[in-house]
């Protein structure tokens, strides 16, 4: 089959070609973003799994440098997996990362990698000390399900660091806790710092948030209200699901306990990052701007003989500025500033009412690879939809139903981006306003797919969550980043997010078109809309 090169991602982040998965190690070193990542320098599938290594002035323009981490000691011997970079006393920047130690990987280590000249800006090569491995799969833990250690924080004289895991022969994910006073030596606390019955927890990432709506990030080593530390965000990465849940709670440094502010948010409506393609994701603290940012990696959802014939696989999601919601239960992210140096000409509509069943094209811009901002506003929330209580944990069920072409009372209404000509191909991002047995407005937001493309054989998966927010006053926002292949959406200012992988088959390049669609019983109102064309930024070498 033919494959189009014009889906290849303009301003996602990928390397020139092969296969890549969760983004490793970030940090901001000596006027330098890092970025490390899981990479296959033999082809576009998994394995042969090393550290690539980028670097970026902006986390927009990126230069692509030698790998950082390769096989060479018998403890990574087999595959250099995920792991986090940690900030020393002295400023040297120390990647804990896990190493595999068995060819069938069922043997996985935590192994160092320290700079071998650390007044060098681009941290171009790194050495493992000979104390190597720190931490290894010792009795009562599951040797298979041992990875991913987190940046190190350090309170109370020593360090401290999270490996995930999976408790021998149960369901228990477990945040496995380490300290050390050097560094070097790590002991394993009796108690892991957190658990729960969801099966292994990948890639897990723990950190403190400022208080409530402050938009400023804190370092990982922030310790008690004297330090603007109003909570702990713990997220892992599941593998059953492959979405990036997280709680919201607080943090015992003596007691090396966590306890989210909802006790059953582990299991029950659990918060995710982004409720579409977005997986093993990290986050650091970025001193020149004083902000969290989240980065996590975006899977292709095409074939993998698509895959192979396209030559690279996987891209990262666009750097995501990540602090406390106002309200205090959520975290809330938007794309970092930086990118919007990439935007050309705006185009702008202003005060239209989209009737129902109508939609119009947005001109002036080629869309295929472009960043639109929306307001819209509602004319009035009477005719919302009864809300089926059945679903309050399920919004990808409810809007697996309610796609974007069934009628409804308040929405469907959003965008159709990366839309032939014909409207034959799609991609519907979009709300539908609910009302419960209060009267009270459940919003629901979705990336539907289903009529992305007329390619055969595609995952199509329609993907959604429920937004908490006031609509009341009948406003509400979408951004979509489009790029090609990918869809990132931003709901209520970036309170509910979905990134979407999409292959269509005409709607490419100059041939692809923006419209608003309203498919409810209600007029909709676009307040503004401004759209602008993305340029291409430095994208290691390709
Ligand atoms: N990917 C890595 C693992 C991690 C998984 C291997 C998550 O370390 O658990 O490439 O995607």
């Amino acid at each position: 089959s033919i494959v189009s090169p014009l889906l290849r991602t303009g301003y996602h982040f990928q390397p020139p070609m092969n296969w890549i998965n969760d983004p490793n190690g970030p940090l901001y070193y000596k006027g330098w973003y890092h970025l490390f990542y899981q990479y296959n320098p033999k082809g576009a599938v998994w394995g042969n799994i090393i550290w690539a290594h980028s670097v970026s002035r902006d986390l927009i323009n990126w230069i692509s440098l030698e790998p950082a981490i390769t096989p060479s000691i018998p403890t990574d011997q087999y595959g250099v997996w995920s792991g986090s970079t940690t900030l020393l006393h002295d400023g040297t920047p120390a990647i804990l990362y896990t190493g595999i130690g068995r060819a069938d990987s069922n043997y996985q280590i935590q192994n160092i990698a320290l700079p071998k000249n650390a007044s060098d800006p681009l941290l171009r090569e790194w050495t493992k000390p000979e104390y190597n491995p720190v931490a290894v799969p010792e009795a009562g833990i599951n040797a298979t399900q041992f990875r991913d250690p987190t940046t190190a924080w350090y309170a109370g004289g020593r360090w401290r660091m999270l490996v995930g895991g999976l408790r021998p022969d149960t369901l228990r994910g477990v945040a496995i806790l380490y300290r050390s006073r050097d560094f070097k030596h790590w002991v394993r606390a009796k108690h892991p710092l957190h658990s729960a019955m969801t099966g292994m927890w990948e890639c897990p990432d723990f950190y403190p948030v400022g208080k409530a709506g402050a938009e400023s990030g804190l370092d990982a080593s922030a310790y008690g209200v004297a330090s603007g530390v109003a909570k702990h965000v713990l997220k892992n990465s599941l593998d059953l699901t492959r979405y990036d849940y997280y709680t919201v709670g607080d943090y015992n440094n003596t007691a090396e306990r966590y306890v989210p502010d909802n006790p059953t948010g582990d299991v029950y409506r659990r918060l995710q990052y982004d409720y579409g393609n977005f997986y093993a994701s990290k986050t650091f603290f970025d001193p020149v701007k004083q902000r969290r940012i989240l980065l996590g990696w975006a899977n292709e959802s095409d074939s993998v003989a698509h895959d192979k014939a396209k030559g690279w696989a996987g891209i990262q999601a666009i750097p995501r500025k990540i602090w406390l919601d106002a309200g205090g239960k959520q975290l809330v992210q938007w794309p970092v500033e930086e990118l919007e140096k990439l935007r050309g000409k705006p185009v702008n509509v202003g005060d239209k009412v989209v009737k129902p069943g109508q939609h119009f094209e947005v001109t002036g811009l080629h869309s295929y690879q472009s960043d639109v901002e929306v307001s819209f506003e509602i004319s009035s929330l009477d005719k919302a939809e009864p809300f089926d209580t059945a679903y309050i944990n399920d919004a990808q069920k409810l809007c697996g139903m309610k796609g974007a072409d069934v009628k409804g009372g308040v929405g469907p209404f959003g965008l159709w981006v990366l839309a032939s000509a014909d409207l034959a191909e799609k991609t519907a991002v979009f709300f539908r306003v609910f009302k419960d047995g209060y009267g009270k407005p459940v919003v629901l937001m979705c990336s539907d797919p289903s009529k992305s493309s007329l390619t055969p054989d595609l995952y199509k998966p329609t993907f959604a969550g429920f937004v908490d927010t006031d609509i009341s006053s009948g406003k509400i926002s979408l951004r979509s980043l489009i790029d090609r292949s990918v869809v990132e959406s931003f709901g209520a200012g970036g309170k509910t997010c979905i990134l979407s992988r999409v292959y269509p088959s005409m709607a490419l390049g100059k041939d692809a078109h923006l419209h608003v669609f309203n498919n409810g019983a209600t007029d909709i109102k676009v307040s503004r809309l401004t759209a602008w064309e993305m340029k291409k930024p430095l994208m290691n070498g390709a």
